[in-house]
């Protein structure tokens, strides 16, 4: 290697290291985001999104001014039963998108304070937190889609 390349390598390595300090802070995306609408007297639905940072993350808590309780759910089998359960963070590997869909992962809304109506938007609040435990939040408004959407009941069978 050339004197010259080498220089040129060292700069852009430099300027590399620069450009990820400048963005330490995670760039989190968050695309199409849809709530599941209800039928009357349902007390808890599903919201769905794909989630990716630039950075490692996770999300770690949802709020939303529609129900009493947000959790963070994954789907698992128990007894050759597939079944949802709340976990406490769910990892944003940098770069990768992660997918909460009908069946998957999913944030839930329970104790819901009215019918979550298609046609309307729910305001909700990301929490997502960092590897050294910085904190940020995202708003969003996601909106309501029929009960139809995705597969068919989307695991919801929520146990009190
Ligand atoms: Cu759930």
């Amino acid at each position: 290697m050339s004197t010259t390349s080498k220089l040129l390598t060292w700069s852009i390595a430099t300027a590399g290291a620069l450009l990820v300090a400048a963005n330490a802070h995670a760039q989190i995306t968050v695309d199409e985001p849809w709530v599941r609408a209800t039928v009357a007297q349902q007390h808890a639905t599903g919201v769905f999104m794909r989630l990716s940072s630039t950075t490692d993350s996770a999300l770690v808590q949802a709020d939303s001014p529609a129900a009493q309780h947000v959790e963070i759910h994954e789907m698992a089998m128990e007894n050759d039963v597939m079944k949802m359960r709340e976990i406490p963070r769910l990892g944003l590997p940098a770069g990768q998108v992660v997918d909460l869909k009908p069946g998957g992962y999913h944030i839930m809304l329970i104790d819901l304070k009215e019918q979550v109506q298609e046609g309307s938007h729910i305001p909700l609040t990301l929490t997502f937190e960092s590897p050294d435990g910085k904190r940020e939040t995202v708003s969003i408004e996601a909106p309501v889609r029929p009960l139809a959407s995705g597969s068919s009941n989307g695991g919801h069978h929520h146990k009190h």
